[in-house]
Protein backbone atom coordinates (compact mmCIF):
# COMPACT_ATOMS: atom_id res chain seq x y z
CA UNK A 1 0.00 0.00 0.00
CA UNK A 2 1.43 3.16 -1.24
CA UNK A 3 1.37 6.31 1.38
CA UNK A 4 -0.55 8.17 -0.39
CA UNK A 5 -3.53 5.55 -0.62
CA UNK A 6 -3.01 5.24 2.89
CA UNK A 7 -3.93 8.95 3.53
CA UNK A 8 -6.86 8.63 0.91
CA UNK A 9 -7.87 5.62 2.90
CA UNK A 10 -7.68 7.11 6.54
CA UNK A 11 -9.42 10.21 5.21
CA UNK A 12 -11.91 8.33 3.68
CA UNK A 13 -12.48 6.41 6.90
CA UNK A 14 -12.34 9.25 9.37
CA UNK A 15 -15.51 10.48 7.59
CA UNK A 16 -17.22 7.28 7.01
CA UNK A 17 -17.59 6.37 10.86
CA UNK A 18 -19.49 7.65 13.07
CA UNK A 19 -18.46 10.42 15.46
CA UNK A 20 -17.47 7.74 18.24
CA UNK A 21 -14.79 6.32 15.71
CA UNK A 22 -11.13 6.57 16.38
CA UNK A 23 -9.65 9.39 15.50
CA UNK A 24 -5.63 9.13 14.29
CA UNK A 25 -3.77 10.13 10.92
CA UNK A 26 -5.92 12.76 9.35
CA UNK A 27 -3.74 13.54 6.69
CA UNK A 28 -0.58 12.19 5.65
CA UNK A 29 1.06 14.41 2.62
CA UNK A 30 4.83 13.16 1.81
CA UNK A 31 4.45 15.31 -1.81
CA UNK A 32 5.79 12.29 -3.73
CA UNK A 33 3.24 11.97 -6.53
CA UNK A 34 4.04 14.71 -9.43
CA UNK A 35 1.35 17.12 -9.52
CA UNK A 36 1.03 20.82 -11.45
CA UNK A 37 -0.59 22.70 -8.63
CA UNK A 38 -1.73 25.55 -11.25
CA UNK A 39 -2.97 23.41 -13.49
CA UNK A 40 -4.46 20.38 -11.56
CA UNK A 41 -5.37 22.29 -8.00
CA UNK A 42 -5.18 21.32 -4.72
CA UNK A 43 -5.35 17.40 -4.22
CA UNK A 44 -8.52 16.51 -3.13
CA UNK A 45 -7.32 15.61 0.63
CA UNK A 46 -6.35 19.33 1.42
CA UNK A 47 -9.23 22.38 1.26
CA UNK A 48 -7.90 24.92 0.15
CA UNK A 49 -5.76 27.84 -0.13
CA UNK A 50 -4.99 31.93 0.95
CA UNK A 51 -3.62 34.39 -0.86
CA UNK A 52 -4.66 37.87 -1.57
CA UNK A 53 -5.87 38.54 -4.65
CA UNK A 54 -6.33 42.30 -5.75
CA UNK A 55 -6.11 44.59 -8.67
CA UNK A 56 -2.47 45.08 -8.66
CA UNK A 57 -2.24 41.57 -9.45
CA UNK A 58 -2.00 39.83 -13.00
CA UNK A 59 -1.83 35.68 -13.75
CA UNK A 60 1.22 36.17 -14.11
CA UNK A 61 2.02 37.42 -10.98
CA UNK A 62 0.14 34.48 -9.63
CA UNK A 63 2.14 31.98 -10.54
CA UNK A 64 4.73 33.54 -8.58
CA UNK A 65 2.73 32.87 -5.76
CA UNK A 66 1.52 29.48 -6.14
CA UNK A 67 2.99 26.04 -4.90
CA UNK A 68 4.35 23.18 -7.41
CA UNK A 69 5.47 19.98 -6.01
CA UNK A 70 8.93 19.45 -7.15
CA UNK A 71 11.30 16.61 -6.36
CA UNK A 72 8.85 15.04 -3.72
CA UNK A 73 8.14 17.91 -1.84
CA UNK A 74 5.68 20.79 -1.84
CA UNK A 75 7.34 24.12 -3.16
CA UNK A 76 5.57 27.60 -1.67
CA UNK A 77 6.91 30.92 -3.76
CA UNK A 78 5.37 34.42 -2.92
CA UNK A 79 6.64 37.94 -3.27
CA UNK A 80 4.26 40.84 -1.83
CA UNK A 81 2.39 38.66 0.76
CA UNK A 82 2.56 39.37 4.76
CA UNK A 83 0.77 37.57 7.46
CA UNK A 84 0.63 41.37 9.52
CA UNK A 85 -3.13 41.93 10.15
CA UNK A 86 -2.19 45.28 9.99
CA UNK A 87 -0.83 45.76 6.58
CA UNK A 88 -4.06 44.67 5.20
CA UNK A 89 -2.35 45.91 1.36
CA UNK A 90 -0.11 42.66 1.04
CA UNK A 91 -1.90 39.51 3.08
CA UNK A 92 -2.65 37.25 4.29
CA UNK A 93 -1.05 34.86 2.21
CA UNK A 94 0.40 32.14 1.60
CA UNK A 95 -1.47 29.06 3.42
CA UNK A 96 -2.48 25.70 2.30
CA UNK A 97 -4.99 24.81 4.49
CA UNK A 98 -6.33 21.07 5.93
CA UNK A 99 -9.51 22.05 7.55
CA UNK A 100 -9.38 20.41 11.10
CA UNK A 101 -11.95 20.08 14.17
CA UNK A 102 -10.75 19.24 17.48
CA UNK A 103 -7.36 18.88 19.18
CA UNK A 104 -4.98 18.39 16.55
CA UNK A 105 -0.87 17.83 16.11
CA UNK A 106 0.52 19.02 13.00
CA UNK A 107 4.34 18.22 11.74
CA UNK A 108 6.62 19.30 8.73
CA UNK A 109 9.46 19.13 7.77
CA UNK A 110 11.26 22.05 6.53
CA UNK A 111 13.63 21.26 3.57
CA UNK A 112 14.75 24.28 1.79
CA UNK A 113 14.50 27.79 2.45
CA UNK A 114 15.40 30.11 0.09
CA UNK A 115 17.77 28.31 -2.01
CA UNK A 116 20.58 25.44 -1.61
CA UNK A 117 24.00 26.97 -0.60
CA UNK A 118 23.96 30.15 1.82
CA UNK A 119 23.06 28.70 5.06
CA UNK A 120 20.38 27.06 4.22
CA UNK A 121 19.75 28.94 0.85
CA UNK A 122 21.56 31.54 -1.48
CA UNK A 123 19.54 34.83 -3.08
CA UNK A 124 19.53 35.67 0.76
CA UNK A 125 16.03 37.18 1.49
CA UNK A 126 15.80 39.00 5.14
CA UNK A 127 11.96 38.51 5.26
CA UNK A 128 11.39 35.15 3.92
CA UNK A 129 8.96 33.28 6.23
CA UNK A 130 7.57 30.22 5.85
CA UNK A 131 6.04 27.36 8.73
CA UNK A 132 3.01 26.07 10.22
CA UNK A 133 0.01 28.07 10.94
CA UNK A 134 -3.61 27.64 12.53
CA UNK A 135 -6.26 30.37 11.32
CA UNK A 136 -9.35 31.27 12.42
CA UNK A 137 -11.27 30.89 8.79
CA UNK A 138 -12.03 34.47 7.79
CA UNK A 139 -14.20 34.06 4.96
CA UNK A 140 -17.38 31.24 4.02
CA UNK A 141 -16.36 27.93 3.58
CA UNK A 142 -16.68 26.16 0.23
CA UNK A 143 -14.91 28.48 -1.99
CA UNK A 144 -14.02 26.14 -4.39
CA UNK A 145 -10.46 24.55 -4.60
CA UNK A 146 -7.57 24.51 -6.19
CA UNK A 147 -6.69 28.24 -4.59
CA UNK A 148 -8.44 30.82 -3.16
CA UNK A 149 -7.76 34.25 -3.13
CA UNK A 150 -9.46 36.28 -0.75
CA UNK A 151 -9.89 40.42 -0.83
CA UNK A 152 -8.18 42.70 1.68
CA UNK A 153 -11.40 43.83 3.20
CA UNK A 154 -11.29 41.71 6.24
CA UNK A 155 -8.06 42.45 8.15
CA UNK A 156 -8.82 41.23 11.21
CA UNK A 157 -7.09 37.84 11.49
CA UNK A 158 -6.74 35.23 13.62
CA UNK A 159 -3.76 32.78 13.66
CA UNK A 160 -1.12 31.08 15.76
CA UNK A 161 2.02 29.75 13.89
CA UNK A 162 5.39 28.04 14.50
CA UNK A 163 7.90 29.58 12.13
CA UNK A 164 10.84 29.09 10.73
CA UNK A 165 12.38 31.99 10.37
CA UNK A 166 16.19 32.37 10.69
CA UNK A 167 17.67 35.53 8.81
CA UNK A 168 17.43 37.20 12.15
CA UNK A 169 19.23 36.74 14.48
CA UNK A 170 16.65 36.73 17.29
CA UNK A 171 14.60 34.19 15.77
CA UNK A 172 15.37 30.69 14.42
CA UNK A 173 12.03 29.02 15.28
CA UNK A 174 9.53 31.34 16.47
CA UNK A 175 5.98 31.35 17.84
CA UNK A 176 3.76 34.09 16.18
CA UNK A 177 0.32 34.88 16.53
CA UNK A 178 -2.42 37.39 15.31
CA UNK A 179 -5.35 38.46 17.33
CA UNK A 180 -8.14 40.83 15.29
CA UNK A 181 -5.46 41.30 13.16
CA UNK A 182 -2.93 42.74 15.68
CA UNK A 183 0.52 40.73 15.14
CA UNK A 184 1.10 41.02 18.47
CA UNK A 185 4.67 39.84 18.46
CA UNK A 186 5.74 43.15 16.83
CA UNK A 187 2.63 45.31 18.09
CA UNK A 188 4.06 45.30 21.85
CA UNK A 189 6.50 48.13 22.20
CA UNK A 190 8.29 46.03 25.01
CA UNK A 191 8.58 43.08 22.15
CA UNK A 192 7.68 40.92 25.13
CA UNK A 193 5.91 38.58 23.22
CA UNK A 194 9.05 38.19 20.55
CA UNK A 195 9.34 34.50 21.36
CA UNK A 196 12.26 33.02 18.66
CA UNK A 197 15.03 30.51 20.27
CA UNK A 198 17.61 32.49 18.81
CA UNK A 199 18.97 29.55 16.80
CA UNK A 200 19.18 31.27 13.61
CA UNK A 201 20.46 29.57 11.19
CA UNK A 202 21.08 26.81 13.26
CA UNK A 203 17.28 26.42 13.48
CA UNK A 204 15.22 22.70 13.55
CA UNK A 205 13.86 21.83 10.60
CA UNK A 206 11.26 19.81 11.37
CA UNK A 207 8.00 21.88 13.00
CA UNK A 208 4.70 21.08 15.43
CA UNK A 209 1.88 22.54 15.96
CA UNK A 210 -0.43 21.23 18.24
CA UNK A 211 -3.42 22.46 20.00
CA UNK A 212 -5.29 20.77 22.94
CA UNK A 213 -8.26 22.29 24.17
CA UNK A 214 -7.76 25.35 22.76
CA UNK A 215 -4.35 25.72 23.92
CA UNK A 216 -1.37 25.58 21.57
CA UNK A 217 1.75 24.77 21.96
CA UNK A 218 4.78 24.72 19.08
CA UNK A 219 8.10 22.04 18.75
CA UNK A 220 10.92 22.19 16.83
CA UNK A 221 13.38 19.66 16.42
CA UNK A 222 16.79 18.30 14.61
CA UNK A 223 15.86 14.88 13.14
CA UNK A 224 12.04 14.72 13.22
CA UNK A 225 12.13 12.66 16.59
CA UNK A 226 13.30 14.26 19.07
CA UNK A 227 11.61 17.59 19.85
CA UNK A 228 11.89 20.90 21.97
CA UNK A 229 9.23 23.38 23.52
CA UNK A 230 9.19 26.36 22.05
CA UNK A 231 8.10 29.10 24.90
CA UNK A 232 6.08 32.43 25.01
CA UNK A 233 6.92 35.10 27.07
CA UNK A 234 3.73 35.49 27.83
CA UNK A 235 1.29 31.95 28.29
CA UNK A 236 -1.79 33.62 28.17
CA UNK A 237 -0.92 33.99 24.81
CA UNK A 238 -1.25 29.97 24.34
CA UNK A 239 -4.64 29.56 24.82
CA UNK A 240 -6.81 30.80 21.85
CA UNK A 241 -10.21 29.97 21.40
CA UNK A 242 -11.06 31.82 19.14
CA UNK A 243 -8.72 29.95 16.55
CA UNK A 244 -11.95 28.72 14.83
CA UNK A 245 -15.06 29.50 13.62
CA UNK A 246 -18.38 28.44 14.52
CA UNK A 247 -18.15 24.89 13.25
CA UNK A 248 -15.27 24.83 15.04
CA UNK A 249 -13.15 24.50 12.16
CA UNK A 250 -9.51 25.50 11.77
CA UNK A 251 -7.59 26.04 8.68
CA UNK A 252 -4.53 24.32 9.84
CA UNK A 253 -1.21 24.13 6.94
CA UNK A 254 1.68 25.39 5.52
CA UNK A 255 2.56 28.72 5.26
CA UNK A 256 4.89 31.07 3.43
CA UNK A 257 5.28 34.69 2.70
CA UNK A 258 8.23 37.52 1.98
CA UNK A 259 6.71 41.17 1.57
CA UNK A 260 9.89 41.93 -0.20
CA UNK A 261 9.07 42.41 -4.09
CA UNK A 262 11.78 39.72 -5.03
CA UNK A 263 10.26 36.21 -4.99
CA UNK A 264 11.60 33.62 -1.81
CA UNK A 265 10.54 30.03 -1.46
CA UNK A 266 10.17 27.18 1.11
CA UNK A 267 10.22 23.67 0.39
CA UNK A 268 7.98 21.28 2.76
CA UNK A 269 7.70 17.45 3.08
CA UNK A 270 5.77 15.01 5.02
CA UNK A 271 3.15 17.03 5.97
CA UNK A 272 1.14 15.30 8.69
CA UNK A 273 -1.73 15.89 11.04
CA UNK A 274 -2.78 13.61 13.88
CA UNK A 275 -6.31 14.54 15.83
CA UNK A 276 -8.02 12.88 18.49
CA UNK A 277 -11.40 13.13 20.28
CA UNK A 278 -12.39 14.01 23.61
CA UNK A 279 -10.32 11.45 26.35
CA UNK A 280 -7.66 10.08 23.94
CA UNK A 281 -4.11 9.69 24.76
CA UNK A 282 -1.82 10.69 22.10
CA UNK A 283 1.83 11.61 21.04
CA UNK A 284 2.87 8.32 21.16
CA UNK A 285 6.96 7.38 21.67
CA UNK A 286 7.44 5.74 19.42
CA UNK A 287 5.70 7.44 16.51
CA UNK A 288 3.24 5.93 14.66
CA UNK A 289 4.98 3.61 12.21
CA UNK A 290 8.66 4.32 13.54
CA UNK A 291 10.96 1.28 12.45
CA UNK A 292 14.21 0.25 13.71
CA UNK A 293 13.04 0.98 17.12
CA UNK A 294 15.60 -0.38 20.18
CA UNK A 295 13.37 -3.44 21.73
CA UNK A 296 14.81 -1.98 25.26
CA UNK A 297 12.22 1.10 24.52
CA UNK A 298 10.28 2.66 27.50
CA UNK A 299 6.52 3.95 25.32
CA UNK A 300 5.25 7.30 26.31
CA UNK A 301 2.58 9.19 25.19
CA UNK A 302 0.52 12.35 26.14
CA UNK A 303 -2.69 11.79 28.53
CA UNK A 304 -5.58 13.66 27.57
CA UNK A 305 -5.45 16.06 30.82
CA UNK A 306 -4.97 15.92 34.38
CA UNK A 307 -8.55 14.26 35.12
CA UNK A 308 -7.21 10.94 33.92
CA UNK A 309 -5.94 8.85 36.62
CA UNK A 310 -4.54 5.43 34.95
CA UNK A 311 -3.85 4.09 31.37
CA UNK A 312 -4.57 0.62 29.93
CA UNK A 313 -1.84 -0.75 27.64
CA UNK A 314 -2.01 -3.28 25.14
CA UNK A 315 0.84 -4.45 23.45
CA UNK A 316 1.10 -7.50 21.51
CA UNK A 317 1.86 -8.78 17.60
CA UNK A 318 -1.70 -9.16 16.59
CA UNK A 319 -3.03 -5.82 15.56
CA UNK A 320 -6.71 -7.57 15.92
CA UNK A 321 -5.59 -8.59 19.41
CA UNK A 322 -4.84 -4.67 20.29
CA UNK A 323 -7.79 -3.35 18.39
CA UNK A 324 -10.61 -5.57 20.28
CA UNK A 325 -9.10 -5.41 23.63
CA UNK A 326 -8.26 -9.01 24.16
CA UNK A 327 -4.44 -8.72 24.27
CA UNK A 328 -3.26 -8.72 27.96
CA UNK A 329 -3.98 -5.17 29.66
CA UNK A 330 -1.63 -3.49 31.58
CA UNK A 331 -2.49 -0.85 34.34
CA UNK A 332 0.10 1.79 34.30
CA UNK A 333 -0.74 4.83 36.56
CA UNK A 334 1.63 7.46 34.85
CA UNK A 335 1.94 8.03 30.64
CA UNK A 336 4.63 5.29 30.26
CA UNK A 337 5.64 1.81 30.05
CA UNK A 338 8.18 -0.03 29.88
CA UNK A 339 7.43 -3.36 28.39
CA UNK A 340 10.77 -5.01 29.50
CA UNK A 341 9.58 -4.08 33.02
CA UNK A 342 7.32 -5.15 35.90
CA UNK A 343 4.22 -6.82 34.66
CA UNK A 344 5.73 -5.98 30.93
CA UNK A 345 6.00 -8.49 27.90
CA UNK A 346 9.68 -8.63 28.59
CA UNK A 347 11.41 -8.19 26.43
CA UNK A 348 10.39 -7.04 23.14
CA UNK A 349 11.53 -9.28 20.18
CA UNK A 350 14.28 -7.68 17.95
CA UNK A 351 13.05 -6.96 14.02
CA UNK A 352 8.95 -7.03 15.05
CA UNK A 353 6.02 -5.15 14.15
CA UNK A 354 4.24 -4.42 17.35
CA UNK A 355 0.71 -2.93 17.84
CA UNK A 356 -0.47 -1.34 20.69
CA UNK A 357 -2.93 1.02 22.38
CA UNK A 358 -3.45 3.34 25.42
CA UNK A 359 -7.25 3.23 26.75
CA UNK A 360 -7.34 6.54 28.91
CA UNK A 361 -9.47 6.27 31.83
CA UNK A 362 -10.69 8.90 34.46
CA UNK A 363 -14.04 9.01 36.65
CA UNK A 364 -16.55 9.54 33.80
CA UNK A 365 -15.11 6.72 31.95
CA UNK A 366 -12.41 5.04 29.70
CA UNK A 367 -11.63 6.55 26.36
CA UNK A 368 -10.43 3.67 23.86
CA UNK A 369 -7.23 5.19 21.82
CA UNK A 370 -6.04 4.89 18.52
CA UNK A 371 -3.89 1.15 17.42
CA UNK A 372 -0.50 2.30 16.86
CA UNK A 373 2.54 0.35 15.44
CA UNK A 374 6.67 0.44 15.35
CA UNK A 375 9.06 -2.17 14.47
CA UNK A 376 11.90 -2.75 16.38
CA UNK A 377 15.31 -3.37 15.03
CA UNK A 378 18.64 -5.21 16.59
CA UNK A 379 19.18 -5.45 19.72
CA UNK A 380 21.27 -3.10 20.99
CA UNK A 381 23.50 -5.26 22.88
CA UNK A 382 23.50 -8.43 19.50
CA UNK A 383 27.30 -7.27 18.36
CA UNK A 384 27.40 -9.53 15.78
CA UNK A 385 23.96 -8.94 14.73
CA UNK A 386 22.51 -12.60 14.50
CA UNK A 387 19.83 -11.87 16.06
CA UNK A 388 20.56 -12.53 20.01
CA UNK A 389 23.03 -11.37 22.68
CA UNK A 390 25.15 -14.24 24.24
CA UNK A 391 29.35 -14.95 24.88
CA UNK A 392 29.58 -14.51 21.05
CA UNK A 393 29.01 -10.39 21.26
CA UNK A 394 30.37 -10.69 24.53
CA UNK A 395 33.65 -11.86 22.85
CA UNK A 396 33.93 -8.77 20.18
CA UNK A 397 33.25 -6.48 23.51
CA UNK A 398 35.93 -7.82 25.06
CA UNK A 399 38.26 -7.65 21.82
CA UNK A 400 37.49 -4.43 21.58
CA UNK A 401 37.44 -3.70 25.33
CA UNK A 402 39.05 0.20 26.55
CA UNK A 403 39.59 0.68 22.59
CA UNK A 404 39.57 4.32 21.35
CA UNK A 405 38.99 5.74 18.85
CA UNK A 406 36.16 3.84 17.14
CA UNK A 407 34.82 5.57 14.23
CA UNK A 408 31.58 5.37 12.16
CA UNK A 409 30.78 2.79 10.20
CA UNK A 410 33.13 0.02 11.83
CA UNK A 411 32.77 1.29 15.55
CA UNK A 412 35.18 -0.83 16.91
CA UNK A 413 33.75 -3.89 15.43
CA UNK A 414 30.29 -2.93 16.63
CA UNK A 415 31.56 -2.44 20.09
CA UNK A 416 31.34 0.65 20.30
CA UNK A 417 27.47 0.40 21.30
CA UNK A 418 26.36 4.09 22.12
CA UNK A 419 29.28 5.55 19.19
CA UNK A 420 30.60 8.09 21.72
CA UNK A 421 34.83 6.70 20.26
CA UNK A 422 35.73 4.17 22.75
CA UNK A 423 34.52 1.23 24.15
CA UNK A 424 34.31 1.46 27.75
CA UNK A 425 31.53 1.06 31.16
CA UNK A 426 29.18 2.68 29.17
CA UNK A 427 29.02 0.69 26.03
CA UNK A 428 29.10 -2.79 29.01
CA UNK A 429 25.99 -1.40 30.70
CA UNK A 430 23.90 -1.14 27.26
CA UNK A 431 25.31 -4.90 26.65
CA UNK A 432 24.59 -6.31 30.36
CA UNK A 433 21.05 -5.02 29.96
CA UNK A 434 20.66 -6.98 26.81
CA UNK A 435 22.09 -9.86 27.96
CA UNK A 436 20.50 -13.14 27.00
CA UNK A 437 18.13 -10.96 24.58
CA UNK A 438 16.74 -13.10 21.95
CA UNK A 439 17.84 -16.00 23.31
CA UNK A 440 16.14 -19.38 23.94
CA UNK A 441 15.41 -19.40 27.79
CA1 LIG B 1 8.49 13.61 -0.14
CA1 LIG C 1 24.62 -11.83 18.80
CA1 LIG D 1 31.27 3.69 23.70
Amino acid sequence: MTKKFFVLLAFVCLFSLSVASRAGVFLWDDFNTPRDYLVQGLPPWWDGAVWRCGATYSPDNIKKWCANDVNGRMYIRTANQAWDGRNGGMGPGFLMYKNVKGDFAATVHITSFTGPGWGFGNNYIGYNNCGLMARKPSYPLGIPVPLNCRDTTNTKENWFSNDYFPPWEVNGNEIRYCENGYRTDIGDPNRKNQSGNGLSWNAGHWLKLKRAKDTFSAYYSFDGVNWATLNLADPAMYYRPDIKDGNGITQVGMFQCTYMSTTAWAEFDNFKIMTRFAGQAWYPVPEEGTPNVDPDIVLKWDKWDATITSHQVYISESFSDVNSGTAPVHICDTNSYDPCGPGGIAPLKANTKYYWRVDEVNSQGTYAGDVWDFTTGSYRGDIDKDGNVDFADYAVLANNWLNQNCIDPDWCEGADLNKDGKVDCLDLEIFVKDWLAGTTP
